[in-house]
């Protein structure tokens, strides 16, 4: 074992095969209810939780992160940050219902997987082995980032986890999926035209759309454009910068760079905070479409 890390136990009587039935009847039950929040479907929330279940993550003190499932507890959901992400836990709950051998941490992260690829993204490598903790380690509310920050707060909440420049630019670049909900967030719109589609939208708009600084219904102050999208001021954050900026604008040029860029940090971030054995090769899955 490594000191403060936990350290993944992958469930020896299973295989890959059994982790592709579970990525399957996700990304079925996704094509299904496609209707939810107007069209847009789940994906955009199943990449949310995974996110949201692991960035609870501190290096400083090893605590918080995807290991110990802790979402599944009222403390961590009923989070103001987790606000909506009630309706990614009840969709995966038949999920869970008919593999519970699953563990709650590999079966978020798994979710946020499967929602990438299935949105046409890249193919994101995902080990299993996270453990189920006891509600006593769930971590304090209030670990996840401030929609209102900017650029040196935003380097400076990912430094928590230990990623740099290029990794931060690249993760918000999911921000091309779903939405904001004035109900959620105190935020309303989304970020560019194709919510369900996995692309390098984000960056492309980000640099393009004529924004405007403009309070909102909530009395929150948001960036919007003429074609009804929006920005968060952290989003907005990226453009301020100039380190940033260099890699916006090089993810707005090159999806293909921006592919590479994100499943690596993607990976990294659902990872966080634990040790996987060297000999654990990662799943990669199959998409419903490449098994017709
Ligand atoms: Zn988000 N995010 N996020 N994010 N996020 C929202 C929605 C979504 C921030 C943030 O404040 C918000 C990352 C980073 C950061 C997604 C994925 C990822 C919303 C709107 C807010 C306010 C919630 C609502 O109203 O329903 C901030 C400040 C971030 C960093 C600085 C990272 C990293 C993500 C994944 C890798 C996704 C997919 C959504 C859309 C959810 C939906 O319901 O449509």
């Amino acid at each position: 074992a490594v000191a403060g890390l936990n350290v993944a136990i992958p469930n020896k009587s299973k295989s890959i095969k059994d982790y592709q039935n579970v990525y399957n009847d996700i990304a079925e039950k996704i094509r299904e209810e496609d209707e939810f929040d107007n069209y847009i479907g789940y994906g955009p929330i199943l990449v949310r939780i995974a996110w949201h279940s692991s960035g609870t993550f501190d290096k400083n003190n090893m605590t918080g992160g995807s290991f110990g499932g802790t979402m599944r507890f009222k403390k961590e959901i009923n989070d103001p940050s987790n606000a909506g992400l009630k309706q990614a836990d009840e969709f995966l709950a038949p999920i869970y219902k008919k593999h519970s051998w699953i563990s709650h941490g590999d079966l978020y992260t798994l979710a946020g997987v499967t929602a990438v690829q299935e949105a046409q993204g890249p193919k994101i490598p995902w080990r299993p082995g996270r453990v189920d903790q006891p509600e006593n380690t769930t971590p304090e509310n209030g670990r996840l980032p401030d929609a209102t920050g900017d650029s040196s707060y935003v380097r400076n909440y990912f430094g928590r986890f230990g990623f740099n420049d290029t990794e931060i630019v690249a993760l918000i670049g999911a921000h091309c999926l779903g939405k904001t909900h004035l109900e959620n967030s105190g935020f309303e719109g989304p970020w560019g035209a194709a919510s369900n589609v996995f692309s390098n939208e984000f960056f492309v708009n980000l640099l393009n759309e004529n924004w405007k600084l403009q309070k909102n219904a909530a009395g929150n102050e948001q960036y919007d454009s003429p074609k009804g999208y929006m920005m968060l001021p952290a989003d907005f954050a990226l453009r301020q910068d100039n380190k940033f900026l260099k890699l916006v604008k090089a993810y707005a040029n090159d999806q293909d760079l921006f592919f590479n860029d994100f499943a690596k940090a993607y990976v990294k971030l659902l990872e966080s905070g634990i040790h996987f054995p060297a000999d654990q090769k990662p799943f990669i899955f199959k998409t419903l479409d490449e098994q017709e």
